[in-house]
């Protein structure tokens, strides 16, 4: 599961990049792509680790990508190059540019890079759908793959993206090897002037980002990156300063975590307190699995207790004493903050 920071030129995506993945990938020069994991910040994990003091606190993490700009090509274009680059993301955080950039001439306009964007998307996705559903009606073979792309391609004549159909709307099964741009889910990252660091997305940006289906966040990747390099305590008082409660790029990074339709589910002892990612309804053997394949293999049955009841009640010979450790079978879907032990046997 990877999330792309894409977007045009120079809006500030390997900035972006290096505050959250603590890379120092040289800045204002394109490059190469480039992919790093960073890890979800979680208050969850801060208490239970108060509470177990174990040897070891993991986070879980998710990869970024930072995919370079097209340089010198005509104004902002995505070229074949970049496209494909962006087709493979599970995820895009488009990085919009609102910042003076002395080395490019025009002024930032947020807006029009974001239409811009989707329309280049829409184009893209145009061809690929016209071109199956030319083959699919010589042949004439599969009948519901056509309807299928029939609306789609309906779709996308109104400029509105894929991802605004439902689950019940478009049978996605089978479309993910068409590479197609506008079923991603997007997550705009509006990187504003340093002074307008603390501002909310602006009305219009919003708006539109709520007929793309889109979510978006506004933040100033050279404060995040001066932030990213303080030590915790000096983090806290900047930040008071600047009269926010947490670094912009940490809900950056939990928000993409949702785009990703991705939970967590603790594993706690003295030993380790840790996060792992799951999909969202992933049950109770899938998610022993991702711990290890031998518990899914010998997977018996699972402990589960929400966290919150665990930080309630303060240990978890309380929470089997007040009768609330809930036993389940391999099944049994696990929710977003779980505290899971498998029992097994191989
Ligand atoms: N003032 C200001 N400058 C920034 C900000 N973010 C990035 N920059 C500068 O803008 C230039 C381009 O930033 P990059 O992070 O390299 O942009 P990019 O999107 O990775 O660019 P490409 O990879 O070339 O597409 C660099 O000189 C950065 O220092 C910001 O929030 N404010
Ligand atoms: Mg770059």
């Amino acid at each position: 599961m990877k999330i792309g920071l894409v977007g045009f030129a120079g809006s500030g995506k390997t900035t972006v990049f290096n505050a959250m993945t603590g890379l120092d990938i040289p800045v204002g020069f394109g490059g190469k792509m480039r992919m790093g994991s960073v890890r979800v910040p979680d208050e969850r994990v801060d208490k239970l680790s108060n509470l177990f003091e174990p040897k070891k606190t993991t986070y879980a993490e998710i990869t970024f990508c930072d995919v370079p700009g097209e340089h010198g090509a005509a104004k902002q274009g995505l070229s074949p190059g970049a496209l494909q680059q962006i087709r493979e993301q599970d995820a895009l955080g488009l990085v919009l540019r609102d910042f003076v950039n002395p080395a490019l001439e025009d002024d930032p306009d947020p807006l029009a890079d974001l239409e811009a964007f989707h329309t280049e998307s829409i184009l893209a996705d145009l061809g690929i759908v016209e071109r199956r559903l030319e083959r699919l009606k010589k042949d004439r073979s599969d009948l519901l793959e056509q309807e299928t792309f029939e609306k789609m391609k309906d779709l996308l004549e109104q400029e509105k993206p894929l991802r605004s159909l439902s689950g019940s709307e478009l049978n996605r099964a089978g479309l993910k090897g068409y590479g197609l741009l506008t079923d991603i889910p997007v997550l705009v990252v509006l990187n504003c002037e340093e002074s307008r660091a603390g501002d909310p997305l602006p009305k219009d940006i919003k708006n539109r980002l709520d007929e793309l289906f889109a979510d978006g966040i506004s933040l100033s990747a050279s404060v995040e990156s001066e932030i990213a390099e303080l030590d915790a305590e000096d983090q806290e008082e900047f930040l008071s300063d600047l009269g926010v409660t947490e670094p912009a790029l940490s809900r950056l990074i939990r928000t993409s975590y949702d785009l990703l339709d991705l939970i967590s589910f603790f594993t706690v002892g003295t030993d380790e307190v840790r996060a792992w990612n799951i999909l969202k309804g992933t049950n109770a053997s899938g998610a022993s699995g991702c711990i290890h394949t031998d518990l899914e293999r010998g997977f018996i049955r699972a402990e589960i207790t929400p966290c919150e009841t665990l930080l309630e009640l303060g240990s978890e010979q309380a929470v089997k004493e007040a009768g609330k450790l809930q036993v389940v079978g391999k099944d049994h879907i696990v929710e977003d903050g779980d505290i899971m032990h498998v029992r097994f046997n191989v």
